[in-house]
């Protein structure tokens, strides 16, 4: 049977946590790293949007976003630890403050450049007391976002704080913020994330090692 097949770029943060998700289900996938300045041909046609991740599934249908490819991952029996607390409404404020107002801040702070932006430090600061902060009093209450155990919303917001964390690691680590910081570290060296940033050939289409291999 044809396997589902992820369009990804290593570096992107929305395609980490749909590479963890698929590690988390253990899924057997094919993957094909793209180049974001010449995408292929066949996924546009799939995917005319043109970000990733997308999911190629092998009754031809096509998730376009990687909440959705999480959700296809996680929502089943054996994952539903890991699908149902992300449900909650609190956890689904999170991740919808993730991926608004933090990216917002995130993006215009790692890349000022693109952005035309001259208050660099304005969004460094907006998104500490729009999102870490409030973040990491969450996490003081319990290790992960799922409770005493991960759940989607930590793969899902993981790599954005990854992001933000390492445009200036050394101000970041001074922060008064342990909770946050011990919960980064936690997914930093985890087998998950070391393993979801596997390296793949470039522009091709392979297996994706299971987290067993
Ligand atoms: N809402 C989308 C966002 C995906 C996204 O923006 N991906 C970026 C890479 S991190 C992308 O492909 N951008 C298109 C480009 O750079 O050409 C999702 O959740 O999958």
């Amino acid at each position: 049977m044809q396997k589902p097949l992820l369009y990804t770029y290593r570096r992107c943060p929305y395609a980490m946590r749909a590479r963890m998700a698929l590690l988390v289900a253990d899924i057997d996938f094919d993957a094909h790293e793209v180049s974001l300045r010449d995408k292929p041909a066949e996924m546009l046609a799939r995917s005319p949007k043109g970000s990733v991740p997308v999911m190629l599934l092998p009754d031809g249908s096509v998730l376009e976003q990687s909440w959705d490819i999480m959700r296809w991952a996680l929502n089943r029996a054996a994952t539903k630890n890991w699908w149902e607390p992300a449900q909650s409404i609190e956890n689904l404020e999170w991740l919808a403050r993730n991926d608004s107002v933090f990216k917002h801040h995130l993006d215009r702070y790692k890349y000022p450049e693109r952005y035309n932006e001259t208050d660099r430090a304005g969004h460094r600061e907006s998104a500490l007391s729009a999102f870490l902060k409030p973040l990491n009093s969450r996490l003081e209450q319990s290790r992960f976002l799922g409770g005493r155990e991960p759940c989607a919303t930590d793969l899902a917001l993981f790599p954005f704080v990854r992001q933000f964390a390492a445009v200036e690691p050394a101000w970041f680590e001074v922060l008064q913020l342990p909770a946050l910081q011990a919960w980064l570290a936690y997914w930093l060296s985890s087998p998950l994330f070391l393993h979801c940033m596997h390296k793949l050939p470039g522009q091709t289409t392979v297996p994706f090692p299971s987290l067993g291999h």
